[in-house]
């Protein structure tokens, strides 16, 4: 195979996974603007997200949130979206909404208040069980505003003891992924503030366990490529939700603020045999102001074109200039291959899976966004705008 090939294989194999989320209805804490035509059930969630991947060819899997995605009978969702050529991916769990979880839930000071959280974990697992869902992704609001609030240390002690129990539920191809991030809700302490803190977890739980890198959740300026190749060389990381940030957790669309970082990223992911292992290449995102289906279309197409980029290093030259000490002409290799337009290539593997060159166009084209705007008509819809 040429090297071109063998880019192009890669690429075909690639799946990103959409977030049942980004469907719907979000916004910020000032203003929720409804859209028309948004999803108004699970299900319609994962006719939006087949049209991502019909288009795109490479987003086969949902993630859904419960219980923003709560149904009666789980395994009837999985064959809605098996039926669609989809399969249903890593299940969010909520231990964020509810008033009892003012102080925190599997870190709360009191012991109801937790075993409501673990209770809402296993549930969770159930419902991975009916799904064949093999990722559960624990985001944790858990933390406290001010000093002395709670003790630190005491809030890590009942985080342990919550995930080992939720831990030994897990089926023998279940795994369980948990996500830090720095601050918000909580402005003092987060208790699973980085990747350490998730790491030492994970580490303690056991090989099922995998830490999730939001590539919103983390101080201006952390050396994010850094962290992935980290975990990768330890074989922890379980995967990404992928979304862009200017400021704080912006969950914009991944690779609109910074490019560069998410090729970076991209590069120590190949570099590091990530491709083609189980790392899960998830979105985080919202879409509060533009057009959701095209924004999570373009998004896929952001990874796509981050990885191939990465693919394209050079990476005999790379490690030629690094072995002989040659700064610069390491850094060309690198930048060489950021700096090429991968979108040709792009066009050709879509051709190649029999799709349009231009899903954005193809999408525009296809009358979903007219019928769904026709038909959807009533209802509420869950989620982080509910
Ligand atoms: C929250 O900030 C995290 O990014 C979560 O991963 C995610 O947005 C949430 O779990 C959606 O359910
Ligand atoms: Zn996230
Ligand atoms: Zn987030």
């Amino acid at each position: 195979m040429t090297e071109r090939a063998a880019v192009k294989a890669a690429l075909k194999t690639q799946a990103v996974e959409t977030p049942s989320w980004a469907y719907g209805n979000s916004g910020t804490r000032f203003k929720v603007f409804a859209q028309q035509g948004v999803p108004r059930t699970p299900q319609e969630k994962l006719d939006d997200a087949a049209k991502v991947h019909e288009f795109t060819g490479v987003a086969p899997t949902v993630a859904l949130h419960i219980p923003w995605d709560e149904v009666d009978d789980y395994a009837a969702l999985a064959r809605h979206a098996e039926d669609r050529g989809l399969r249903l991916g890593a299940i969010n769990s909520n231990t964020f909404q509810d008033d009892d979880y003012r102080l925190g839930s599997v870190c709360h000071p009191d012991a109801a208040v937790r075993r409501k959280a673990v209770d809402h974990l296993l549930e969770c697992v159930d419902i991975m069980d009916a799904t064949g869902s093999k990722d559960l992704k624990l985001w944790f609001a858990d933390g406290t505003n001010y000093p002395g609030q709670d003790d630190i240390r005491a809030r890590q002690d009942r985080l342990a003891e919550a995930l080992a129990e939720v831990y030994g539920r897990l089926g023998d191809d279940q795994r369980m992924l948990l996500e830090y991030k720095l601050f918000e809700p909580a402005f003092y302490t987060t208790d699973v503030p980085d990747w350490g803190t998730a790491y030492a977890h994970c580490l303690k739980l056991g090989p099922k366990a995998r830490v999730v890198v939001d590539t919103g959740h983390h101080a201006p300026g952390t050396n994010i490529e850094f962290i992935v190749a980290t975990l990768l060389r330890e074989g922890k990381l379980g995967g990404f939700d992928f979304n862009s940030r200017f400021y704080a957790d912006d969950d914009l669309m991944v690779g609109a603020a910074d490019p560069f970082q998410l090729f970076r990223i991209m590069y120590e992911v190949v570099r590091g045999g990530g491709l083609s292992g189980d790392v899960a290449f998830m979105l985080d995102q919202c879409h509060n102001v533009e057009s959701k289906i095209p924004a999570i279309v373009r998004s896929v197409m952001n990874v796509q074109e981050a990885t191939a980029k990465a693919l394209l290093v050079d990476r005999d030259a790379l490690a030629a200039a690094q072995r002989e000490g040659d700064v610069l002409g390491a850094n060309a290799v690198l930048m060489d291959a950021f700096s090429t337009d991968v979108r040709p290539l792009l066009r050709e593997v879509r051709e190649e899976m029999g799709l349009d060159p231009d899903p954005m166009a193809a999408y525009a084209r296809s009358g979903w966004a007219e019928k769904i705007v026709a038909e959807r008509v009533g209802g509420e819809q869950a989620g982080w705008g509910a």
